[in-house]
Parts: structure tokens; C-alpha cells; sequence
């Protein structure tokens, strides 16, 4: 006798569904089975507005037919190539066409298959770099609280969220971390970049003063948290981080996972707060979110130092089975083609002050204690329900994708990202399902 679950299409039961209230789901699931532009289409038939790109990923929009075409042809031609001591070339292509588009100085690139795996990636570069310009003593990081760096053990470890840390044990050794930025008593209601705290990067000179700069490798931060509830970073907060990593020989890493691809109206944060990193960090937009990709840029200064020794030998002993891969290699210029030809990459800072205007007009609503925003993205902070936290942004969160619009929640806090194709229109369909959500006794 076989003890296989009966396999019927709908039997739920064998999928194990990643950060999901698994039982709640599988009692009333929530399936999409199609994607056009902006909108999603349920397994009920009916149409979602897609207000959070997917997660924070498909930043062009939903099967767009670059990309498509770009996925279909690849896979007829060249399937997969070794990615160790063998190459193709689409890889090259598109590592030239990302250095093309990424802050200035900013001149090679090291594949990876999703956030996680690129800041692993980076904060191993970090170390290692470290290690072969003779300062091996640096081997401490130094991460954020609140903030997310994805779910491998490195990133983990200098991730600032509890809930994602406290289960898995005693995580990297050697990471600290400085204070996170959210200041609401101050800050709340501000549009985009909240005048206070820019001292809060100061904490850093603590850490150095507690550990000695010569045992710090790098610093890494999201130059806006997304997953912990989109906290914006203070007016010369960034600046004064880069400031201080310089005072010290400290890597300044920026986590673009979500800021990278147009989120804030230029390619990268980083070009949008003129703060230089050594390095950073990208996956999600990169490929539309449609096949699994991430890249990490580093400066020539930090390529450079490992390119030394015998010519035959590996120079860092790093990399990914999928590192590079043919399909995800074309999935990516498909999609900077279609980010180039419609104008994509900067579009959200056409749209950012329609979107800041019309978020903040839900300021009336019943429940709501913060709202935040910057380029194409939007958080609106919730009281909690009295002894259930999380329970009425979730509320929210069923209700509206009863409605027909696809929010994300973390925390008591709604998080917004559309895809950035919106239009005026949509972003008055948005706030005008939000509100009546908000409205709805959540
Ligand atoms: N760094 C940052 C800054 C991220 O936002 C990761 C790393 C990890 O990426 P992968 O590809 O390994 O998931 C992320 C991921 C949300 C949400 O709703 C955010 C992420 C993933 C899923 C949901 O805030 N960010």
C-alpha cells in the first residue's frame, strides 16, 4: 500500500507554502492562474490589481512578451551551460548591459539565484576582499535592526527581524548590529524622507567603538527596509553611514533587492540618494521576477584585488550551479530591453507625487497611526487589534483580495509597490478599493 496522499489537482496537502499561515490558506485558498499587465486573475475567475508587483518583483508588469519571447527562444536554443570554467553568452551580455545601467564605478557583476543568495554572496566578497588586501582581522558584519536581508544563514544573521531569527539558533558569530531608523513619535505622516535621524548612523561609531574598526568587514543595509514595513531612511542619514565607513575602511553594502530596477524613479537607490556602497546587492526586478536571478555589483577596486596570483587558479571560490544560467540570462535582457523601451526605470518619478498625493488621502481613515512613502512605494501603518497584533492588516489583506486588489502586509503595516506600468487611473482603482477596505471595520 502506498502512503502517497491522494493526488487529486486540488489536494493542497503536499506543499508546504513559504512564510504562509499554511492551514488558513489550505481551508481558503487563494490561486492565481493567469497575469496580464497589471492585473492577476484568480482561480475564481475574477480580476486582482496587482498593487505589490507580485513581491516587489515584477516591476514591468505581468507577461510582458519581451521577456517571454526572450524565455521561449532560449530554451529551444541553449538550455543550460556548465557555469564553472565554461561559459555563454548571454551572461556576458547582460553583465555588461547591468554595468551600463548601475551607479557609476560599479563595473562587474556575480550572479546568484535570489536575494538571499546574493547577500550571502556579498558579505562573503566582503570578507574575502578584506582578506586579500591584508586586513584578515576584519571578519565582523554589521546589520540593521528591522532590517531583511533574506533567509540563508548569512543574511539571517545580520537581518534585524525577530520572528525570522529567534527559531534557528545562534546564526553567523561576529555580527552586531546598529539601530534601526523608524521614529514615528517624530516622523509620522512625513512625505518621502523623514526630516529626523540622520544621527541614528552615528550608532555605528558605537559598534566600532565597542569591537575597534580593524575588526569590521562591512556594513550592510536596505537603503529603504522594504519587509519590515517600508522605513524610509532620514534626510543625510545615508550619507552620514557612507561617512563613517569611510573614516573606518569599512564596507558600505547597500541591499537593492527591492530599491533596485526603477523603484524609486532611477535605476538604483543608490543614484537616487547619491550615496555611494562598494557593493550591492539585486535580484526580483532584474529578471521581472519571472525566472529566478540575482546579481551582486562590486566596484573594480574590489574585482581587481582578487585578481592576482597564478593565472590558472580559482581567485574566489564561490558560485551557483544556476550562476549565470542561459534561460535566466536571456530572461534578463528581455526584461532591460522592455525597462529601456518604455521608459520603466524612471517612470516612478514621474508618477511619485500622483502617488504621495493620493496615499496620503487615506490619512481620514479609521485605524491608521503612520503613512509613509517614497518613489513607487507606499506603507500604511495600522493600530493593532488589542491583544492581536498583525490581525487587522491581514484583515486587510483578505478583504481587499475579496475586492480585487493585491496588498502585502507585514506586521499591522499594508505595504505598497505596484508594478511600474500603473497608471493614474489604476492608482485611483488602488487607493479607491484600499479606502473601502480601511473603511470596512477591518
Ligand atoms: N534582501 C532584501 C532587501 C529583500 O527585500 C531579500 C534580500 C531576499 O530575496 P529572496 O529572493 O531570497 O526572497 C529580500 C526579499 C515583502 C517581501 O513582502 C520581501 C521580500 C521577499 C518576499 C516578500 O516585503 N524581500
Amino acid at each position: 500500500m502506498s502512503n502517497r496522499l491522494n493526488s487529486t489537482p486540488n489536494d493542497l496537502r503536499a506543499f508546504w507554502m513559504p512564510f504562509t499561515a499554511n492551514r488558513q490558506f489550505k481551508k481558503a485558498p487563494r490561486l492565481f492562474v493567469g497575469a496580464k499587465d497589471m492585473y492577476y486573475t484568480t482561480h475564481d475567475g475574477r480580476q486582482v490589481l496587482d498593487g505589490t508587483a507580485g513581491l516587489w518583483c515584477v516591476n514591468a508588469g505581468h507577461c510582458r512578451p519581451q521577456i517571454t519571447e526572450a524565455i521561449r527562444e532560449q530554451a529551444g536554443e541553449l538550455d543550460y551551460a556548465p557555469a564553472f570554467q565554461l561559459g555563454h553568452p548571454k551572461a556576458f551580455e547582460l553583465a555588461n548591459r547591468l554595468v551600463d545601467i548601475a551607479p557609476d564605478g560599479m563595473s562587474h557583476v556575480f550572479y546568484t539565484n535570489s536575494g538571499s543568495e546574493s547577500v550571502d554572496t556579498a558579505l562573503k566578497i566582503a570578507l574575502a576582499y578584506q582578506r586579500v588586501k591584508g586586513e584578515g582581522t576584519r571578519t565582523r558584519l554589521i546589520g540593521r535592526e528591522r532590517g531583511y536581508h533574506g533567509i540563508n544563514f548569512g543574511g539571517m544573521s545580520v537581518g534585524g527581524i525577530v520572528g525570522n531569527r529567534k527559531m534557528f539558533g545562534t546564526l553567523l558569530t561576529g555580527v552586531d548590529h546598529i539601530r534601526h531608523t523608524h521614529q514615528p513619535d517624530k516622523n509620522a505622516f512625513t512625505k518621502g524622507q523623514p526630516e529626523y535621524g540622520a544621527d541614528l548612523a552615528d550608532d555605528l561609531e558605537r559598534l566600532v567603538n565597542l569591537h575597534d574598526a580593524s575588526t569590521i568587514a562591512a556594513v550592510i543595509v536596505e537603503p529603504v527596509a522594504g519587509s519590515t514595513g517600508v522605513l524610509i531612511p532620514p534626510k543625510g542619514y545615508l550619507q552620514r553611514l557612507r561617512e563613517i565607513c569611510d573614516k573606518y575602511g569599512i564596507l558600505l553594502i547597500f541591499d537593492e533587492v527591492i530599491t533596485g530596477f526603477g523603484r524609486l524613479g532611477t535605476p538604483f537607490a543608490t543614484q537616487y540618494f547619491d550615496v555611494k556602497p562598494d557593493i550591492i546587492t539585486t535580484a526580483k526586478g532584474l529578471t521581472n521576477g519571472v525566472i529566478p536571478m540575482g546579481a551582486v555589483f562590486v566596484t573594480s577596486e574590489i574585482h581587481d584585488a582578487f585578481m592576482t596570483g597564478p593565472e590558472h587558479l580559482i581567485e574566489f571560490a564561490h558560485g551557483y550551479t544556476y550562476s549565470g544560467n542561459p534561460i535566466a540570462s536571456a530572461a534578463g535582457i528581455g526584461t532591460l530591453n522592455t525597462y529601456r523601451d518604455e521608459g520603466l526605470l524612471t517612470r516612478a518619478s514621474e508618477l511619485a507625487p500622483y502617488w504621495e498625493e493620493q496615499l496620503h488621502s487615506l490619512r481620514d481613515c479609521p485605524n491608521v497611526i503612520d503613512i509613509r512613502n517614497i518613489g513607487l512605494i507606499g506603507a500604511i501603518e495600522l493600530a493593532p487589534i488589542a491583544g492581536e497584533p498583525t490581525k487587522r492588516a491581514f484583515n486587510a489583506f483578505l478583504k481587499a483580495y475579496e475586492d480585487g486588489l493585491l496588498i502585502r502586509t507585514t506586521g499591522d503595516i499594508i505595504a505598497l509597490s505596484p508594478p511600474l506600468i500603473i497608471t493614474k487611473e489604476q492608482i485611483d482603482e488602488l487607493f479607491g478599493k484600499l479606502r473601502k477596505v480601511l473603511l470596512n471595520n477591518i
